[in-house]
This record gives structure tokens, sequence and C-alpha cells, in this order.
């Protein structure tokens, strides 16, 4: 079966806590905190390897998990770094969360972060000031991210078989790569993308072979747009037209309006043209439906008749397809470097750290924003100090102002985030 899509849940690890703890020296009843901080956690990372080419192994994974950071220790020792996932890809994988693309691994190697570990906590040698010597407080470690990815395998073949159905695409790929598709004389004999790869001269070209499109497969008619994307990204069209045809123009231009529909990268591609079938047919039949073609194809396209149950013209097909390809994979390194610089989604996004709001529900306020729900996440609930640290912050960003403005009193109760504390404010 071809798989190439899946859904895996990835798990950074999480940050280690800080540690509170004292100096022990001689002759000094407690000496100044030493609390190390705790180690990030790991991360989930996806690296493209050209070993891979389904994303079959997914389905029997259900959860990628990097490992937690350690927590800090006594003499300011920091915890130990949470161990990185790596996890191996086909070439070609492209990451999605809630639907935006967050990696597109093209090239053997190629790595990205998908999941961050969680920041370690700091510990409490981090809290001591002049007004505060031994604080007895540190920071919980945060958790590292976690979400389901969507993973799509677009095949980067070289070349890309359209055409209507019947057409006589399958059987060409079973004639000149080493691939043995299904072929018969009914519409939609393909129903999954097949994929060869041939040898002319030096060189190899990995063609994929697709199900046939026709009118409205843009808008999901037959089997519609969805198997496209393999094809949006390879170097070159090949378009194969059924020598046959009583209307050789309008297969020309249904196929053409199909694929601009679906994209505008797709349609600028470049093509190659050429009649099936044309073993049976007199020179003078292939002039004719070759001069009707003409009329229609994107000026500089080039028309090639072929036949591949007789063998012919099927060397120099291939010969003038990798030339193109050649060509084209040439101007094609620039679009894949931009789309490689497509950014990862992480938490802390600079210009959302500052906005915070203070809405009332009942009695209770409700505070959000990035920054101030990750340092309640930081919080230790169970340290004192650690609480009214929290609520330094709040004052300094000018959250408790607008607490006191709303109406909260001392033992108001706020909620930040899945956290809860009294107010407090004099
Ligand atoms: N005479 C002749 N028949 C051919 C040639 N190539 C393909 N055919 C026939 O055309 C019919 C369709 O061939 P396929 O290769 O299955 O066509 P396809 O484009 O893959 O069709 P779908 O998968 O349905 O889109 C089959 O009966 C083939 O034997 C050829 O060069 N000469
Ligand atoms: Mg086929």
């Amino acid at each position: 079966m071809f798989i190439d899509t899946a859904t895996v849940k990835v798990r950074a690890g999480k940050g280690g806590d800080g540690a509170v703890s004292f100096r022990h020296e001689i002759y000094i009843d407690k000496g100044g905190p030493d609390g190390g901080d705790g180690g990030k956690g790991g991360n989930v990372i996806f690296e493209a390897t050209e070993n891979l080419n389904t994303l079959l192994d997914f389905r029997y994974k259900p959860e990628l998990k990097a490992s937690d950071g350690m927590n800090g220790g006594k003499n300011r020792r920091a915890g130990k770094y949470g161990d990185d996932l790596v996890v191996k890809v086909p070439m070609g994988t492209l990451i999605k969360r809630d639907g935006k693309i967050i990696a597109d691994l093209t090239k053997h190697g190629q790595r990205q972060i998908i999941a961050d570990g969680g920041d370690g906590g700091f510990g409490n040698a981090h809290f001591k000031s002049s007004v505060r010597q031994t604080p007895r407080m540190a920071e919980k470690g945060e958790l590292g991210e976690s979400f389901e990815a969507d993973l799509e395998l677009k095949l980067l073949a070289d070349v890309g078989l359209v055409g209507l159905p019947n057409a006589g695409k399958s059987t060409f790929l079973s004639v000149v790569t080493n691939a043995r598709p299904e072929i018969a004389d009914y519409e939609f004999t393909t129903l999954t993308p097949n994929l060869g790869v041939a040898d002319i001269d030096e060189s190899t070209l990995l063609i994929a072979d697709i199900p046939g499109l026709i009118e409205g497969a843009a808008d999901g008619k037959g089997l519609g747009d969805q198997f496209l994307r393999h094809v949006e990204r390879t170097a070159v069209l090949l378009h194969l037209i059924d020598a046959y045809s009583n209307d050789i123009a309008g297969d020309y231009k249904t196929i053409r309006s199909e694929l601009g529909k679906y994209s505008d990268i797709l349609v600028s591609r470049p093509e190659i043209v050429a009649l099936t079938k044309t073993e049976g047919l007199d020179d003078d039949m292939i002039t004719m439906q070759t001069d009707e073609l003409q009329k229609v194809i994107t000026k500089g396209t080039q028309v090639m008749t072929i036949s591949s149950t007789a063998g012919y013209g099927l060397n120099e097909l291939l010969r003038q397809l990798n030339q193109q390809v050649k060509t084209a994979r040439d101007s094609l390194v620039e679009e894949s470097t931009s789309l490689n610089n497509v950014p990862v989604l992480t938490l802390s996004n600079e210009q959302n750290t500052k906005a915070w709001s203070v809405t009332k529900e009942g009695d209770q306020y409700i505070v959000t924003g990035e920054k101030i729900e990750k340092f309640a996440r930081r919080t230790n609930f169970d340290q004192f100090e650690g609480v009214n640290r929290l609520r330094d912050i709040m004052k300094k960003m000018g959250i408790s102002h607008e607490l006191v403005r709303q109406g909260a009193q001392g033992n108001s109760l706020v909620r930040i985030g899945s956290s809860e504390l009294t107010f407090l404010e004099q």
C-alpha cells in the first residue's frame, strides 16, 4: 500500500526543576544559596534521509518523545540536558502543525527542531539579592512542546506524468522503468501513484505516474486533486495524449486547465507533450494531430511521438526529459531553499510576550498573556517565596495595578493559566 500521510504525537522533554539548597561551610551556620538550575528538556528533531521512501513506519509509533532534563543539585550543579530524539523521515516530507507548515525537509541530512524542549528552572542561587539573603525558592522546569504533527510526503520525482485516463501513462512507465504498474484498457486503472526509475545515458530519472485527470479534477472530480501534490514538485511534466483522440486540442486544454486550477507553480513547470500509441498511425495522421496540438500548446513546448508497445521514440523522449530536468533543477534550488526557511513555531514569540489582559469572571480574576503564564507555569506554588516572586512580577508588569482597578482585594482569587493564587496586594 502507498502511504503518504501520517499523524504522530511529538513530545519534547520537560525542563528539570531548579534546586533549593544552601552552602554548608565550617563555622557558618547557613551559607549562601547554591541550588543549581534544571537542565533543558530534549528536543524532537526530524531529519530527512534518502534511505526511506514511505511514512509507513509512523503508523506504529504512537508518540515520539524526547527525554526530560534533570533537576538542578547542590553546589550550583546544573541538571543534565535531556537527550534529543532524532526521527528519520523520507526526503520530501512536509510537517504541519494545526494545518500550518512548520518544516519542509527536502535534502538528505537536513534537520529541524520540530518540538522544542522545555527550559530548566532557575535554582535558588539565582534569587539572592541584598534584601533576600536566603531565598527558599526555585523555579520549576517548563514542559516541552507537545502536539500532533501531520506528516505529508511529497514524492520528489524528476518527471511527473499527467494526462487523461487511458492515455497510456502507466504503460509508458512500465516500459521505460523498473516499475510494474497495472495497465488496462479502461479509465482509472491507476488508483495510487507509481514511481519508477529510468536509465538514460549516464543519468537516472525518477518518474511518477499518477491517476488520470479529468475535467473538474481540481474541484475533486474523478480521483480529484489528491494526487496532484505528487507531481507538484517534479522538475518537468510529461503530458501524454492518446494520438487516436478526436479532439486532441481539447484534451490538451482540459489537462492544462486542471493543472492551472490546482496551482500556479504546477502550470508553470516545463512541459513536454507526447502523442502515445502511434505505432498504427501513418505519418499524415500524425502530422495532422501534431498540427492541431501546435495551435493550443504553450509556446516553446516540444511535441514528440511515441509508442510504448512498439518502443518508438522512447529514448529520444527520455533524453529530452533528462535535459529539461537538469536545467529545471538548477532553477528549482532557489525555490526549495526559501521553503526551508519556514520558521518553526515556538511558544516564545517576542511580539506576544508583552501583551497581557485581565478579565473578571464572577469574583475571580483571569489573567492571560504569554509571558505571565510562562512565569506562572514555572512557579512552584508550594514555596511561599516562589509565589511572592510571581506577585512581584505581576506588580512590575503592571498587572497588579489593573487588578486593583478592576476591584481585586487581598483575598481575591487570581487565575493565570492553570495556576491559582490569592491577590494579597496591600
Ligand atoms: N496500441 C497501443 N496501445 C497502448 C500503448 N500504450 C498504452 N496502450 C494501451 O492503452 C490502454 C491504457 O493504458 P494505461 O497505461 O493503463 O493508461 P493510463 O494512462 O495509465 O490510464 P489510467 O491509469 O486509467 O489513467 C491499455 O489498454 C494499453 O495497453 C501504445 O503505445 N500502443
Ligand atoms: Mg495508469
